[in-house]
């Protein structure tokens, strides 16, 4: 049995107080956004985070998760059509600290977010197949964008150092994946940011 994987920790992040403020930013962060346009469309809107992984060495990692087929509902679908991707909920995953070879932590299987079959539950395990499944590498700073949809998920951390990274969750601006507790638990909480910032913190609605 490993140490718990603190994950998705609640932090009250998005409150006036000055720490806040790098939280706000990422909502909107001018290397991120152009891609949460491309594949969102411009008026993105945040589902559900930030939400916190510290992992020390020993913690245990978690089943993949998502897939191609696993959740059919539109919410994590993706196609291709007509030059641009369609696609829901997806993650920006905001790396403190590095992920080196070996270490665990973020894995993916390429391609399973096109998957027309169910992912066997030993590989979602970890417990075959493991060379289709990939560990993402990556140094503090880096973000790294993918669809939920994509068989994804955490492996037991063996670094050294303490893991963190910080997930946020987009939709497109019409379209919700959680009950937006956000918006229900902090209901002043936006009123300070930015209009840019504002925006993403919308409840989603078609907007032209
Ligand atoms: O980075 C990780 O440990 C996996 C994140 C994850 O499972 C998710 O975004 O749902």
């Amino acid at each position: 049995m490993g140490k718990t994987n603190v994950r998705n920790k609640k932090v009250a992040c998005f409150s006036r107080a000055t720490w806040c403020e790098p939280f706000r930013a990422l909502l909107v962060h001018p290397n991120v956004k152009p891609y949460l346009e491309e594949v969102l469309g411009k008026k993105y809107r945040l589902d559900h985070g930030p939400g916190l992984i510290a992992m020390e060495d020993g913690t245990e990692g978690g089943t993949l998760h998502g897939g191609g087929i696993e959740r059919p509902d539109f919410s994590e679908a993706y196609f291709f059509k007509y030059g641009r991707i369609y696609t829901g909920l997806t993650v920006v995953e905001y790396m403190l600290a590095d992920e080196g070879p070996g270490e665990g932590g973020l894995a993916l299987i390429p391609g399973s977010h096109k998957a027309n079959l169910p992912c066997p539950t030993s590989m979602k395990r970890y417990e075959k197949y493991q060379k289709h499944v990939l560990e993402i590498n990556a140094k503090a700073g880096d973000a790294v964008i993918f669809t939920e949809t994509l068989t994804h998920g955490t492996l037991p951390w063996k670094g050294a150092h303490q893991r963190r990274a910080l997930l946020y969750k987009f939709s497109p601006g019409f379209q919700a994946y959680s009950a937006g507790a956000h918006q229900i638990t902090y209901p002043d909480y936006i009123e300070d940011m930015s209009p840019e910032q504002r925006e993403v913190m919308e409840a989603p609605h078609i907007r032209h």
